[in-house]
């Protein structure tokens, strides 16, 4: 794990979460989940579903994952929300390129995402893509002239010619996860192949944050702390759902 590149470029990727052999496993468990819910819903309705459902908590409350949590943001912290994140294939959705906490309302807005590869992702079916470095400060967003745009509010932040060059594909293996900063700016372009394409993003911040306003979408988090302790109790915390794995 390389905390000096994070800082310097706001992400990290290839990071192997799950042993080969039990992907499949939890791939099934999402398969399940979907065809409880329906195609609709699982695109990116399935928000904070780790309260009910014990393969998600499993998976953010993964050692392997807050251990490198931990050296990215600090010994205490909470799991924020959780919210999976589908595209199928042949359809003309896509993430606009965008900055995750200039919609969560979080005071300071210091945030990370697990993105966690429940399929295989890559260019072909609309991996992950970001623009390293641009998470050192925060930009106006206006909205995405595009139609399928996935994000809640249609948010986009314009971005220069020269930032798009700089662009890398965050191609991952079902199991493995990549990382970004809240601030880092990151989108995802439609599925062209026949294959979904589902991530299960995993958000977390240090207990010193505090939520100002209201999300986006009106809402107030309810985090549940995963790691260490906390002392500014700024947050009214949900129980661990599930055991500890
Ligand atoms: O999964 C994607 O394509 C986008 C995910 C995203 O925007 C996020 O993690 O904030």
């Amino acid at each position: 794990m390389n905390r000096d590149f994070y800082e310097a470029n706001g992400y990290l990727t290839g990071i192997e979460i799950t042993p080969p052999n039990e992907v499949e496993a939890i791939r099934a468990q999402f398969d399940r989940l979907e065809a409880e819910v329906g195609r609709d819903k699982a695109r990116i309705g399935l928000l904070d579903r780790h309260f009910d459902t014990e393969f998600i908590w499993r998976l953010a409350a993964n050692p392997a994952v807050l251990d490198i949590v931990e050296e990215l943001i600090g010994a205490n912290f909470h799991l924020l929300a959780t919210h999976f994140f589908c595209k199928y294939g042949k359809e003309e959705k896509f993430v606009a390129w965008h900055q995750d906490v200039t919609y969560w309302g979080l005071e300071p807005p210091t945030a990370l995402t697990v993105w966690y590869a429940i399929d295989d992702s890559d260019r072909e079916n609309g991996c992950m893509r970001v623009l390293p470095g641009t998470h050192l400060g925060i930009r106006a967003h206006g909205k995405s002239a595009q139609e399928g745009n996935l994000l809640s509010i249609n948010q986009e932040v314009p971005v220069t010619f020269e930032e798009e060059q700089s662009m890398v594909d965050l191609e991952l293996k079902a199991g493995q996860a990549s990382i970004h900063d809240g601030a880092l700016i990151h989108g995802s372009l439609p599925n062209r192949s026949d294959r979904r394409r589902c991530g299960l993003t995993l958000r977390y911040v240090p207990t010193s944050v505090r939520q100002k306003v209201t999300n986006s979408v009106g809402k107030r988090y309810t985090p549940v702390l995963v790691r260490g302790e906390d002392h500014e109790k700024h947050f009214t915390l949900e129980p661990s759902p599930f055991p500890f794995p």
